[in-house]
């Protein structure tokens, strides 16, 4: 257990709300800001498919980051954020990646994705909350990048396209925090929609949104409450090996871009040249770009049970194959599976921690969520948090409406 990072049992800012971080920003700056949403999110399946140019099934859900901004008088522009109490002032035409604070480099990637691509930043104070749990495998890196990217734009009026900042959001990860996500997060982010979840095809982009109707199932998500310390690098080599994979089948196969381009028989074919676990990467990536279009089918013919069993196959190729799961999350797994009202579960988001999500009896949520919460108490020995997620809109301004002056 000493790798692991233990996270705060309860995010103090569970409660944060817009017009407390609107009182905080009135507080520090004395000025009416422009207050922007933008939602963590979960994925029913598809998962280290989308930097494979595969497919996924995200949406956006009603945790949220939230950024206060407007214009600054002073040369330099300053973030705050709310969970750190923390405030960083930067110069806004030169935002170099910092040591610390670490969350900081989330929002000065942005600015210098603004910066490099030509446009005329004016000096600004933005203060950062929200309630989506870090760790937690939700995306509130994504949530804070996109939440952030359109802040600024709105503020300076760039009209910057949505899938433009999308791209931004995702360049500060790689650049300024250095971890090779994919574009799911921040697409799901940016895009989501109330009651729907998206398919979405990470190598053209072309999205379909569908209503979630589990009938009288609903999803569930359980914490695990931990992050493992090697998620960052263990998800970087993971990129690493399927790229590998795709070096070896280039060779035989030309027109190969990607893990997409690639089928379960030419891997067969070719297997001997795998060098250490890159066959197993490829191996389950193949076959989860299947079940998401599977499960596509599933939901769109009502076969709740069938969809159930994909997330369970998912999770077995994420924690067997592809090894990106732990201990926590196969425990969680295996007692969703012996609970009697659960379709399917899984490990969800990157790994090595997080939260898993569960297809639930509306009926038994709560005694699910108390079962694997005793359960995990018992073996683990760590509090496990249950949450029920609604799907919600992807990033938008959050309308204000100012108090009334009071003649008392
Ligand atoms: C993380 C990444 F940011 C995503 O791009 C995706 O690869 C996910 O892990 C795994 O599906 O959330």
């Amino acid at each position: 257990m000493n790798q692991t990072d233990v996270l705060n049992a309860k995010e103090s800012l569970s409660e944060f709300q817009p017009a407390d971080l609107r009182n905080k920003f009135l507080e520090l700056y004395h000025q009416e800001p422009l207050v922007v949403r933008s939602p963590g999110r979960i994925n029913l399946i598809g998962e280290h498919t989308d930097y494979n140019e595969g497919f996924v099934m995200p949406a956006a859900i009603d945790r949220e980051i939230l950024v206060g901004i407007s214009s600054a008088q002073g040369p330099k522009a300053t973030l705050y954020s709310v969970k750190h109490d923390e405030t960083v002032t930067f110069d806004v035409n030169n935002p170099e990646k910092v040591e610390n604070p670490a969350w900081a480099n989330y929002l000065l990637g942005v600015v210098r994705q603004f910066v490099d691509k030509g446009y005329d930043l004016k000096p600004f104070h933005a203060i950062i909350g929200g309630n989506v749990p870090t760790g937690a495998g939700l995306s509130s890196s994504a949530a804070l990048e996109c939440g952030f990217a359109f802040a600024v734009d709105q503020l300076h009026g760039f009209q910057v396209p949505k899938l433009d900042l999308i791209h931004m959001a995702q360049w500060a990860e790689h650049h300024y925090v250095g971890v090779k996500c994919g574009i799911m997060d921040q697409f799901s982010s940016m895009m989501g929609a109330a009651g729907q979840a998206f398919v979405l095809d990470c190598r053209s982009l072309s999205y379909r949104y569908f209503p979630v109707d589990l009938k009288d199932y609903t999803i569930v998500l359980c914490d695990t409450m931990v992050k493992h310390s090697l998620a960052n690098s263990a998800y970087n080599t993971r990129r690493s090996e399927c790229e590998k994979g795709v070096a070896i089948l280039k060779e035989h196969y030309p027109a190969v871009r990607s893990l997409r381009d690639v089928t379960a028989d030419m891997l067969q074919a070719h297997r001997d040249e795998f060098p250490g676990k890159v066959y197993d990467r490829c191996i389950y990536i193949v076959a989860e770009n299947e079940r998401v279009l599977q499960a596509s089918e599933d939901l769109a013919k009502g076969n709740l049970n069938a969809f159930g069993q994909r997330l369970y196959a998912s999770h077995d190729g994420l924690s067997r194959l592809y090894e990106v799961s732990c201990l926590e999350l196969d425990f969680l797994v295996d007692e969703a599976k012996k609970f009697g009202g659960v379709l399917g579960a899984r490990m969800m988001g990157g790994g090595f921690g997080g939260c898993t999500i569960n297809i639930v009896k509306k009926d038994r949520v709560n005694e699910f969520i108390d079962t694997l919460k005793a359960a995990y108490q018992h073996t683990i020995h760590r509090e496990m948090v249950g949450y029920v997620v609604a799907l919600k809109d992807g990033t938008s301004i959050v309308p204000l409406t100012a108090k009334e002056p009071s003649l008392l």
